[in-house]
């Protein structure tokens, strides 16, 4: 049994996905990051960024619990752990990484600004927001150049790239980008939400 420290945002998604596909049997420890609980020591000891996701596996390497923060890195650790997900030939499991690495670097942190600033912002800085939507839309421009001769993010197979993908795209009306503009991006979004999973994974609550 897993214990994931979880709040309903995409970088939880992400391992609610994986894990519901996987169907390894997990533990929510809800983190209300609305509410400072983020900060409690007893979460900084597993998740020192004061950022969920974070997991304790209690059957970690060697038999030992582990624990484990940063989404793309937990994502790793559990496609190894389960041989799912993640390519076992090289070539293809650099891809996948590499996806995965485009979309901790640069779909994540960019949409989170564009959210910061068209949705929290305390007042509306035109230049904050014309910053991070040009670039959300630049990223769904290398998005969609990819998916256009690939079915999905790392080539013909679903990897653990789509699946830290498609919590971020998932938000696109927060980020005021419409799929129509993006066709290869649309089609590989229809795929991935209609695999059961992914339902699951982006509804589970805070508590189970
Ligand atoms: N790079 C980290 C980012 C995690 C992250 O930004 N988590 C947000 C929720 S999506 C959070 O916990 N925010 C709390 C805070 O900023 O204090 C990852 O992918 O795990």
């Amino acid at each position: 049994m897993i214990d994931l420290h979880y709040w309903t945002t995409p970088n939880g998604h992400k391992i609610t996905m994986f894990l519901e596909e996987t169907g390894l049997a997990y533990k929510i420890f809800p983190v209300n990051i609305g509410k400072g609980e983020q900060f409690k020591p007893e979460f900084l000891r597993i998740s020192p960024n004061n950022r969920i996701p974070a997991i304790v596996d209690p059957d970690g390497p060697g038999g030992k619990p582990y624990s484990l923060f940063e989404s793309g890195a937990i994502l790793i650790y559990l496609a190894d752990k389960t041989k799912k997900f993640m390519p076992a030939e090289a070539t293809k499991r650099y891809d996948a990484l590499q996806w995965l690495m485009w979309q901790m670097g640069g779909f994540g942190p960019m949409l989170g600004q564009a959210h910061h600033f068209l949705r929290a912002a305390p007042s509306k800085i035109e230049y904050g927001i014309k910053r991070y939507v040009d670039e959300a839309k630049r990223l769904y421009g290398v998005l969609d150049k990819q998916l256009a001769g690939n079915a999905f993010a790392a080539g013909e197979e679903y990897t653990i790239a789509d699946i830290s993908i498609f919590p971020w795209a998932a938000r696109h009306e927060w980020h005021t980008v419409n799929l129509a503009d993006f066709p290869n991006v649309k089609r590989w979004y229809d795929i991935v939400n209609a695999r059961p999973a992914v339902t699951k994974g982006m509804s589970v609550p805070y508590l189970n």
